[in-house]
Formats: C-alpha cells, sequence, structure tokens
C-alpha cells in the first residue's frame, strides 16, 4: 500500500484580493505535492479561503456589499488564480461552508465537555490586520501616538466578555512535545523561535467576539461569535470528509508563512491536543517577499498581481523563479528585473538552449531520430549516470524542503549537458563523418535531457510535459523510472522552442 502523504497550504483571507504572496505558497505546497506524488505517495492537497472575522466583515462594509456575497466573490478569484496556476490540490475549503462550520461547532462542544474554555472578560489591544490581540510588550506608539503592533496597524480597545480556551495549561506539554518533535517545526531556526516563545509562558487565549456578528455562532450563546483563528486552523480537518480524515490526518506538513507560525506551531497544537487530535508532523514557515525591502502586503497596498505576472511570463517561468531565486524559508525582494534576468540565464539561456541545439542536431544528423549508441566514453558515463546520483541527493534534500537547492543541484546536470556539446563538437564529428561517436553524443545528450525533464517535473510541470511531448513520451514519469534510459530509435517531431528570452524592457 502507498504511503500518504497530506500537505496544506494556509487559507487566505478574502479581504482582498489575492497576490503574489499567495501564489509563491500554493506553488511551494504544489511542487512539494508533486514530488511526493511523483515518488510514489498517495498525495492529498489542499487549499481554500478563510472568510469570517472582524478584517473581512470590514472589507466587506467599505465596498457596500453584502459580507456573504462579498465573500463568494473574492474566493472566487482566488480559486479562479489557483486554476490558472494550474494547481493541483485535491479539494478547495471555504470556511463559510456548512461542512466547515458543523465540524469548529462539533469541535467547541468537545473542548467544553474537555473542561478546556471558560467564560469570562476580555479587556485588551486588538490588532483587526493579525485578528489577534496584542500583548503590552509588543505595542509601540507611532507619529500620532496611537498604539500600534508588530503589523503596523493601530489596534483597538476591546472590553467585552469572551470565552477563554486554557492555553497556559497547554505550556509544559507543548514543550514537551517539541523537545520529543525537533521535526515540528521548521526551519530549525523558527523552531527555536517558537520554543522560546512558548518558554515566557501562555496566557489563556481568548477565543470569542460580541462586538460584531460575521463568524460562526458560539453553540448555545448565539451573543458570541467563535474566534476566527479558532475557526480557521479547523479547515484542516473539516476538509477530511467522508473516511478522508482516517486516510491523511494528522497532516504530513503545514505550509505557512512565518506570519503566521505562532498560530500553526502553539494555538494550533494546543487546540488539537485539548480536543483529542494527533498533532501534525511538521509546520514549515517560509519567508516573505518584499518589495523594496517592505512585506509585499494587501495592508501595504504594495503588492503584485501573480495573473499578471503568469500572462506576462508564464506559469512556469514564474513558479520557476518564486522556487529558485530565495532560499526557502528566507526572505527576498521582488522586481521584475531579477524575475526576467532569471529567466533568460536559467531557463532560456541554460536550459532552453541545451534542448533546442539538441533537438535540433537530432533533426539535422539523424532525420529525427534518436541512434543507437555505441561503446560509451568515461565522459559519457559520468553525464549518464548524474541524474541519478542528484535524484538521490534531491531525496534528501526534500527532507528539509530546500527547493531551491533541489532547483540548484538540476541545473549542474543543465550546465555538465551544456559542456558535454561543446567539448563533443557534434557539428565537426558530422562534418568528419565520426557517425560512431556522433550517434553517442546524440544519444547521452538526449537522454539527458529526458532525465532532466523527469527531475524537474514537481518545479516545471507544464514545460516537462512539454519536453515529454517532444521526446515521444507519455505526459507524467514517476521518479522510479529515473534508472531507466531513454529508448533508442524513436521519432522526434521539430522541436518548438521551450523557453523563450525575454526580450522586454527590464523595468
Ligand atoms: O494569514 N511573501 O491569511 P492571509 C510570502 N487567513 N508569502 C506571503 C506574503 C509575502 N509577502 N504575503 C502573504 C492568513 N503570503 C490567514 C491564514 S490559516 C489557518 C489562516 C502568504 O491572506 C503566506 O503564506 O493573510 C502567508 O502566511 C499567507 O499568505 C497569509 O495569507
Amino acid at each position: 500500500m502507498k504511503k500518504s502523504f497530506y500537505i496544506t497550504t494556509p487559507i487566505y483571507y478574502v479581504n482582498d484580493l489575492p497576490h503574489l504572496g499567495h501564489a509563491y505558497t500554493s506553488f511551494a505546497a504544489d511542487s512539494i505535492c508533486k514530488y511526493k506524488l511523483l515518488s510514489n505517495y498517495d498525495t492529498y492537497f489542499i487549499t481554500g479561503t478563510d472568510e469570517h472575522g472582524q478584517k473581512v466583515e470590514n472589507s466587506a462594509k467599505e465596498k457596500k456589499i453584502d459580507t456573504q456575497k462579498f465573500t463568494d466573490q473574492v474566493s472566487a478569484r482566488f480559486k479562479n488564480l489557483f486554476q490558472k496556476l494550474k494547481l493541483s490540490n485535491n479539494d478547495f475549503i471555504r470556511t463559510t461552508q456548512k461542512r466547515h462550520k458543523n465540524k469548529v461547532q462539533f469541535i467547541w462542544h468537545k473542548l467544553l465537555n474537555n473542561n478546556e474554555i471558560y467564560l469570562g472578560n476580555y479587556e485588551g489591544w486588538y490588532s483587526v490586520r493579525d485578528e489577534c490581540f496584542i500583548n503590552e510588550s509588543d505595542i509601540t506608539i507611532n507619529k500620532d501616538n496611537k498604539k500600534i503592533g508588530p503589523s503596523q496597524d493601530i489596534l483597538k480597545k476591546v472590553k467585552e466578555p469572551s470565552y477563554f480556551f486554557k492555553l497556559s495549561k497547554w505550556q509544559k506539554p507543548l514543550l514537551n512535545f517539541y523537545k520529543k518533535n525537533k521535526d515540528f517545526v521548521k526551519p530549525l531556526s523558527r523552531y527555536n523561535e517558537v520554543k522560546s516563545f512558548v518558554e515566557r509562558g501562555l496566557d489563556d487565549l481568548s477565543i470569542s467576539r460580541t462586538s460584531f456578528k460575521w463568524g460562526i455562532n458560539v453553540p448555545d450563546n448565539n451573543e458570541h461569535v467563535i474566534y476566527v483563528w479558532l475557526d480557521a486552523l479547523f479547515n484542516y480537518i473539516s476538509i477530511l470528509e467522508n473516511g478522508l480524515e482516517k486516510k491523511y490526518w494528522p497532516a504530513d506538513v503545514h505550509i505557512v508563512g512565518k506570519d503566521i507560525l505562532r498560530f500553526h506551531a502553539v494555538y494550533w497544537p494546543a487546540f488539537l491536543l485539548a480536543a483529542g487530535y494527533e498533532l501534525p508532523k511538521t509546520i514549515y514557515a517560509h519567508g516573505w517577499w518584499t518589495i523594496d525591502g517592505k512585506k509585499m502586503s494587501k495592508s501595504l497596498g504594495n503588492v503584485i498581481d501573480p495573473n499578471y505576472l503568469v500572462d506576462t511570463y508564464g506559469i512556469d517561468q514564474v513558479r520557476y523563479f518564486l522556487l529558485k531565486e530565495i532560499p526557502f524559508g528566507e526572505d527576498g525582494n521582488f522586481s521584475e528585473k531579477l524575475l526576467i534576468n532569471r529567466i533568460n540565464s536559467d531557463l532560456a539561456n541554460n536550459y532552453g538552449n541545451l534542448i533546442q541545439r539538441v533537438l535540433s542536431m537530432i533533426q539535422k544528423y539523424n532525420n529525427g531520430f534518436i541512434p543507437k549508441p555505441e561503446k560509451f566514453t568515461d565522459e559519457d558515463i559520468s553525464l549518464m549516470s548524474l541524474p541519478e546520483q542528484i535524484y538521490k541527493i534531491n531525496n534528501d534534500k526534500m527532507n528539509n524542503y530546500q527547493l531551491n537547492v533541489i532547483l540548484e543541484n538540476i541545473w549542474q546536470i543543465i550546465r555538465l549537458a551544456n559542456s558535454y556539446v561543446d567539448n563533443s563538437e557534434p557539428w565537426n564529428l558530422f562534418k568528419n563523418k565520426n557517425i560512431n561517436k556522433l550517434n553517442n553524443a546524440l544519444y547521452v545528450l538526449t537522454n539527458t535531457i529526458y532525465k532532466i525533464a523527469i527531475l524537474s517535473q514537481p518545479f516545471l510541470p507544464e514545460s516537462s510535459k512539454k519536453i515529454f511531448q517532444l521526446l515521444n513520451q507519455k505526459e507524467e514519469i514517476f521518479f522510479n523510472d529515473i534508472k531507466n534510459n531513454i529508448q533508442e530509435g524513436l521519432k522526434l517531431s521539430k522541436p518548438i522552442p521551450i523557453f523563450p528570452r525575454i526580450e522586454k524592457d527590464e523595468k
């Protein structure tokens, strides 16, 4: 039986349209999912939209649209984007769906029965942007003498009756859990950050609000709506209907941005322990895309529209750039100039050029047929065996989701293959009628392109499909086939450029 692999993205707020940051997390999760699928796992990949809370309600009010209608519209924009990005998610959850609301109310009952919740009063400062209460120690004063939170928004004083979750009692169990499960939070620097946060002590958490209505009602007390984070986090389980929970829970990895690590690595496991669930295996927190050093965010209004980028440069081009340009886990600055440079250097000049020149030579020197190789030289053997070696190294890198390192390793093969073309000079072999050597070189190179396309499927899925088509192969090839060489004698059609150069003026 196949091993299961369950992966999630955050569910995105519908207060505003999707931007490049959302596309980034989703591309990363999709690539990891594809990697596992091609490694023969039974994968399940989900994403969706987070539709309750004050932030969403305020946005609907500002636009003077009925809140449900507003969430329907914005959620559809996320869904459309993900279709456009050709993400392979198995399901898409909306927290306004009945299946989700029922599950959250069921969880509330469970927490109540387990004596994890009590009714009290809350007085403190609330950040609508982050949808959370802010501790005094994290509050600063801005130039207008207003209190602001870590995300720079002006805080609201809140004084209202509230249900509390007994978070404080989970401090020790959480610390024990972190100690025994060093892989629970990745990368390691984030693990240390979470651990020291919990070591400083945990206060009980306010988990209901009475001053607005846009949320899931607290069962048996309609004055209160359930705190949007308690509501949202349980999407990862409420989506697993009809036996899927048994099959896929606990999740293998929740991919999140570092902005929401605390909710996933502290509150989420505490909620789960209190409700009697197993804990997810890993929370992976990646970094931020910034513009001129500032986080790209809806609130700051400095966002890039992924629809525009994909229409202008291509899905795989944008996907590759995002995953290659910065180490997964760290921040990086976005500019269109960097994107164009990356496409032209790695995709057009290196990979695209390799494919184009090798497949053109197959047409020119062997009537479009993959030739039969003769005895391999040492140089042939070293190039022929490289993809399998890289595959093994990459599997190891995948354990820590080092996506950019995996891509860098694949590019080592591309670079070596390009040097092989330069060194073997097939055009001279043809001119000098050195046919055995020519056939060898063309076979070794075609086989190498085939294997590069296999290895890069998770990151360049559309392009790999096109390359497989050029090579007269099926659409998708599992990693296990990396050990088998391409069949000789296949007839190939004339190559079309896979990664055209971008000639646009660099901004
Ligand atoms: O936080 N760089 O939703 P959200 C990289 N609904 N990634 C970015 C980014 C940036 N500049 N900006 C956003 C929420 N992201 C909650 C989550 S989960 C149960 C509830 C990505 O719409 C990144 O993954 O604010 C970040 O964590 C997420 O979008 C936040 O999306």
